[in-house]
């Protein structure tokens, strides 16, 4: 029997699928992975003095795991160093933030190859592989120098950069030609596959074919965009639920009557939120009108609390709020508010329908599921408004959202001024669009046509 093989750095399929998770990658996995008699594999989250390679298998949330512990010179090498602090920030165009230490290189290798290891004796004849995200950019080439034969791709949940950029890393050859032993790679966007495309063209002297066959470093294998969505009948239930009909109400009363702009993010410099914050000091600035008759309330959970450029954006957006607040608050009027907890996914699904725009303006982001959320939580007979910044991945195909640059205060506070007053008839027309878009390109759409492409393609070891 063929079988799926879920690969990704942490493994943590939600126990209680309405309790959520902060993090994309989790719902949209667990979800497609319930349905298959699949296999996930990845880090436990834990560290033990010295690396074992021991297994724990077992049962979570109706999903078959596999979790291997980690030492403690992984975690700092491997994941708070290669990982969150050298190919994110640089994947998100941040390479003042970038730390290029060779430490982190040699952890990054080092728990590559530990994964394959560890991994390979529990891959039959007939699985597939499918590899999720950055930590592990390398594991295809690991699996493939202890022979394995079958076919594995790999999947990009962040935006591959410009060419130029990717060039700054060291050993950035290794790297790319490391993705070609997969037998797919697939991206968010074109916009990022075809900046891999340019780089295998420019960089590498290869070859790119129009339906996506690519050789280059001596090896042929297949590229190709893979819109990541939500789960949206999962989400619906969500939405209809008690607990979100108690949000929405609570929301609702605790406005007396205003409107309510929400933006919901992990606390991370990539989602833009300075830039929000300032965005909408700007509308309060430029839009007296709106005074005492708008509520800007962001939610923002605190992740990878072990790096500092994640402490200073806290205490950054800490200060911006207080300002606001400090200048613009009356006795019966808080203009921001700004939570730094998580929240149940219902119970975010009925305050998000509470929201009369939703504002999503990272300066950098793979997809952003964040938006497709916000559109699938609206009331049909009357919807919110979407603010999307032009460079999340959603806002490819989500053309129906007030797109905005969200490096420009004056854009984005008049995008919420639009917002706040749209007709009636408008935003049922945009959010209709919005929606369909949300239905179709949800999450097994994307996972099923992630594994028929990998399916169909030819392994590059054969
Ligand atoms: P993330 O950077 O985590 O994911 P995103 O796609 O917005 O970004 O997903 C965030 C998820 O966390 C959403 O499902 C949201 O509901 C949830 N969440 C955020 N704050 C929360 C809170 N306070 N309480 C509860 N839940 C909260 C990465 C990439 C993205 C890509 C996804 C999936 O960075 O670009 O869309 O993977 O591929």
């Amino acid at each position: 029997m063929e079988r799926l093989i879920v690969v990704s750095n942490r493994v943590n399929p939600a126990r209680d699928p309405a309790a959520g998770s902060a993090g994309g990658l989790a719902m949209a996995l667990a979800a497609a992975l319930r349905e298959d008699q699949g296999l996930w594999f990845g880090w436990s989250g834990e560290t033990r003095a010295n690396f074992t390679g021991n297994l724990s298998i077992q049962q979570i949330g109706g999903v078959t795991v596999a979790l291997v512990d980690l030492d403690e010179q992984d975690r700092l090498e491997y994941y708070n160093g290669y990982a969150n602090r050298t190919l994110w920030p640089l994947f998100h165009y941040r390479p003042d933030l970038v730390a290029f230490e060779r430490s982190y290189d040699e952890g990054y290798e080092r728990v590559n190859l530990r994964f394959a290891q560890t991994l390979r004796p529990l891959i039959q004849d007939n699985d597939m592989i499918w590899v999720q995200d950055y930590h592990l950019l390398p594991l295809a080439r690991e699996l493939r120098r202890l022979g394995v034969r079958n076919r594995i791709g790999f999947f990009l949940h962040i935006p591959w950069p410009s060419r130029r950029l990717i060039a700054t890393l060291p050993k950035h050859r290794e790297l790319v030609a490391a993705l070609l032993d997969y037998d797919l790679v697939g991206f968010q966007t074109l916009d990022s596959r075809d900046a891999f495309a340019e780089y295998l063209l420019h960089n590498a002297s290869g070859d790119v074919s129009p339906d996506g066959e690519v050789r280059a470093f001596g090896k042929q294998s297949r590229i190709g965009a893979f819109p990541i969505g939500i789960d949206a009948d999962d989400f619906a239930g969500a939405v209809a639920s008690e607990q979100a009909t108690l949000a929405f109400e609570r929301t609702r009363a605790s406005l007396l009557g205003r409107k309510m702009i929400i933006g919901v993010d992990r606390l991370d410099y990539s989602k833009g939120l300075e830039e929000r914050f300032c965005a909408y000091e700007q509308l309060l600035m430029d839009y007296p009108d709106q005074l005492e008759k708008v509520f800007f309330l962001q939610i923002a959970t605190p992740s990878r609390d072990e790096v500092d450029a994640y402490q200073d954006i806290r205490a950054r957006l800490e200060g911006l709020s207080g300002r606001i607040n400090g200048t613009y608050a009356d006795i019966d009027w808080v203009p921001i508010r700004y939570v730094n907890r998580s929240y149940r996914r219902d119970f975010l699904a009925g305050t998000y329908r509470a929201a009369h725009v939703g504002l999503v303006t990272p300066l950098r982001d793979g997809m952003n599921l964040v938006a497709k959320e916000y559109v699938a939580a609206q009331d049909p007979a009357d919807p919110g408004v979407l603010i999307l910044s032009e460079l999340a991945g959603a806002a490819e195909q989500m053309r129906d959202a007030l797109i905005v640059n969200p490096f420009s205060r004056e854009d984005v506070a008049e995008a919420m001024r639009k917002a706040l007053v749209m007709p009636h008839e408008e935003r049922v027309a945009r959010w209709t669009a919005l929606q369909e878009g949300v239905q179709r390109d949800d999450v097994k759409a994307w996972r099923d046509r992630f594994v028929s492409t990998l399916r169909a393609s030819r392994t590059c070891q054969a």
